[in-house]
C-alpha cells in the first residue's frame, strides 16, 4: 500500500540530457541518511560541492547537494536536492543509490530513513497542499503553470499560484460566512428578534455575493479556455483546401497540400496561438461517402471521430464549386451526417474558401451569422476566421488579471455556490422566510466553495461564530 507518510524520491527534471539533473528527496528527518549518503552534514540551504559514492565507495557523481530542513521546505517536510550532471543513465544511478541505502539496511540499523519509494505523478506537490504550504487552487496551478501552452496562460498561472485565485474565493467567503452567522444567529435568538432576514441589508448581502459569484466565474471559465485551449477541426469536402487552412493558420508546412483528392489520409494537428489563447486545430481526410481506397476510408472514419471530439468545427467548402450542384448535395450530405450523429454537437462555423478564384465583384452574401469567407491562398478573411473562433470560444480580450487559469472542477463548484445562493435568495424574498431552509441553502453553499480551495470543515463556521459574535452577552 502507498503510504503518506513513507519518504519518496524522484528524478524533478525533464527526461534528456541537460547540463544539470536534479533528483529530490522528501521525507521526515533527513539529516541521517544524508550523513551517510554523502559522508557529511549539509547546512540548510547551503549549496555544498559533494562526492556520491556507490555501496564499493566508487565515485558515481560529483554534484551539488542543497538541504532544507521543515518545514521551510517545497513539501514542508525536509527536503533533499542532489543537482547532478544532467545525464538520464547517471541520474538512475544516483536514485538507485538512494533507494539501495535506504531499503538495504541492517534491522538493527537505525540511522537511515526507511522505505523511500519512487514519488507517484505530483506527490510532492500533493505533500505541499497536505502540509498546508499550499491550498489546493495553488497546487493545481503549479500543474498549469508548467503545462502552460502560452504566454497568457503561463501568466495567469502564476497568479493563481501566488494565490490571486484563493484570495477572492476567501473574501466571498468571509461575506457568505458573515451572512450565514446573522442568519443562523436570527434562529437561534428569536427572543432578541433579530428580524434579520426581512432587512434591507440581507437583501443587499446577497445581492453583492451573487454578484461577487458572477464576476468569479466569468474569469474562471475565460481561465479554462486558456488553460485547456479549444479543439478545432477543419472538416469539409476533398480539395476543399482544409490543409492549405491548416497551414495558413499554423504559419507551418504541416500537411500536404496538392490538388489530389483525397491528399490528407492521418489527423494532423497543430496548436496555433490566437491572442494567447491555444487553439488545437486539427486538418482531417477530406469526407466522402464511397471512397474505394482502404487507408482512405481509415482516414475518413479518424477524421469523423474527431469531428465529434470537437469544440468547434470547421466545416470547409470550396466557393469555386458553389454553383455545382452535386457538390452542393454532397455538403449537404455530410452536415445532416453531424446532425444526426449521438455525440453532442459542436458549434459549426461555415467556412467558404477561396475567394481569390471569384470574379471580380462577385457578390458574397451572408446566409447566417456563422459564415465566413476566406482565402487560404491569399490570406484574405483570415484575420476575420481568427476573431470568430475566439468569439465561439467564449474568449474575450482582458487583461492578464482578468484571468484565473482554473478547472472545470472550479467551475463546477462556483456554479454550486450560485445555485444555493439563488436559492436562499429566492427564501428571502418569500412573504414567510423559513429560517432554516436559508440556513441550509447558505451552508451549502459554503461548502461548494471550500471545495474550490480544498479545506472543507464544519468546524471552520464554528470558530467563526465564537470569534465574531460575542455569544455569552
Ligand atoms: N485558388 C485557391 N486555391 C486553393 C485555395 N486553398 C486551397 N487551394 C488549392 O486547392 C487544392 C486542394 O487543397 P488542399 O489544401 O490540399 O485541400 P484539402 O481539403 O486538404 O484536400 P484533401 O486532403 O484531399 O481532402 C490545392 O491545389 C490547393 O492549392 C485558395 O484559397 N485559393
Ligand atoms: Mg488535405
Amino acid at each position: 500500500m502507498i503510504e503518506r507518510s513513507q519518504p519518496i524520491i524522484a528524478i524533478a527534471t525533464a527526461p534528456g540530457i541537460g547540463a544539470v539533473g536534479i533528483v529530490r528527496i522528501s521525507g521526515v528527518k533527513l539529516e541521517p541518511f544524508i550523513q551517510t549518503l554523502l559522508g557529511k552534514n549539509l547546512l540548510p540551504r547551503v549549496a555544498t560541492l559533494c562526492e556520491l559514492n556507490d555501496a564499493a565507495g566508487a565515485t558515481i557523481d560529483q554534484l551539488v547537494a542543497l538541504y532544507f530542513l521543515s518545514p521551510n521546505s517545497y513539501t514542508g517536510e525536509d527536503v533533499l536536492e542532489l543537482q547532478g550532471h544532467g545525464g538520464p543513465i547517471l541520474l538512475n544511478m544516483i536514485l538507485e543509490r538512494c533507494l539501495e541505502l535506504s531499503n538495504n539496511q541492517q534491522p538493527m540499523q537505525k540511522t537511515l530513513l526507511k522505505g523511500l519509494r519512487l514519488a507517484r505523478p505530483g506527490e510532492f506537490t500533493e505533500r505541499a497542499f497536505l502540509n498546508a504550504k499550499l491550498d489546493l487552487t495553488q497546487a493545481e496551478a503549479v500543474m498549469d503553470l508548467i503545462s502552460a501552452g502560452t504566454k497568457l496562460a503561463a501568466q495567469s498561472a502564476i497568479r493563481s499560484l501566488q494565490g490571486e485565485f484563493s484570495k477572492d474565493i476567501n473574501k466571498l467567503k468571509k461575506k457568505l460566512i458573515y451572512l450565514r452567522i446573522l442568519v443562523e444567529a436570527s434562529i437561534d435568538f428569536p427572543e432578541e428578534e433579530i428580524d434579520f432576514i426581512k432587512s434591507e441589508q440581507a437583501r443587499e448581502l446577497i445581492t453583492e455575493i451573487k454578484e461577487n459569484i458572477e464576476l468569479i466565474l466569468f474569469k474562471t471559465r475565460q481561465g479554462k479556455v486558456l488553460s485547456q485551449g479549444v479543439r478545432v477541426v477543419i472538416a469539409g469536402q476533398p480539395n476543399s483546401g482544409k490543409s492549405s487552412l491548416m497551414n495558413a493558420l499554423s504559419g507551418e508546412e504541416t500537411s500536404i497540400v496538392s490538388s489530389i483528392e483525397g491528399t490528407t489520409r492521418d489527423v494532423l494537428s497543430e496548436t496555433v496561438s490566437i491572442s494567447g489563447v491555444p487553439f488545437y486545430i486539427s486538418d482531417t481526410a477530406g469526407l466522402r461517402k464511397n471512397s474505394e481506397d482502404e487507408v482512405e476510408k481509415i482516414g475518413i472514419q479518424r477524421a469523423w471521430r474527431r469531428i465529434k471530439e470537437a469544440d468547434i468545427l470547421i466545416f470547409l467548402s470550396d466557393l469555386s464549386r458553389n454553383e455545382d450542384k452535386s457538390y452542393l448535395e454532397k455538403n449537404d450530405w455530410i452536415l445532416e451526417t453531424i446532425k444526426e450523429g449521438e455525440i453532442v454537437k459542436p458549434p459549426v462555423l461555415y467556412v467558404y474558401n477561396k475567394t481569390d478564384l471569384l470574379k471580380e465583384g462577385s457578390l458574397l452574401k451572408k446566409v447566417s451569422e456563422n459564415e465566413i469567407f476566406i482565402s487560404a491562398k491569399t490570406g484574405e478573411g483570415l484575420q476575420n476566421l481568427k476573431e470568430m473562433l475566439l468569439e465561439i470560444s467564449g474568449w474575450k480580450k482582458n487583461g492578464v488579471e482578468d484571468i484565473y487559469l482554473a478547472r472545470q472542477r472550479h467551475i463546477q463548484a462556483l456554479n454550486n455556490t450560485e445555485e444555493n445562493i439563488k436559492k436562499a435568495e429566492q427564501w428571502i424574498s418569500n412573504s414567510a422566510p423559513s429560517l432554516e431552509l436559508i440556513a441550509e441553502e447558505l451552508r451549502l453553499a459554503q461548502n461548494s466553495l471550500s471545495e474550490v480551495t480544498g479545506e472543507f470543515s464544519s468546524e471552520d463556521l464554528l470558530g467563526e461564530i465564537f470569534s465574531n459574535f460575542c455569544i455569552g452577552k
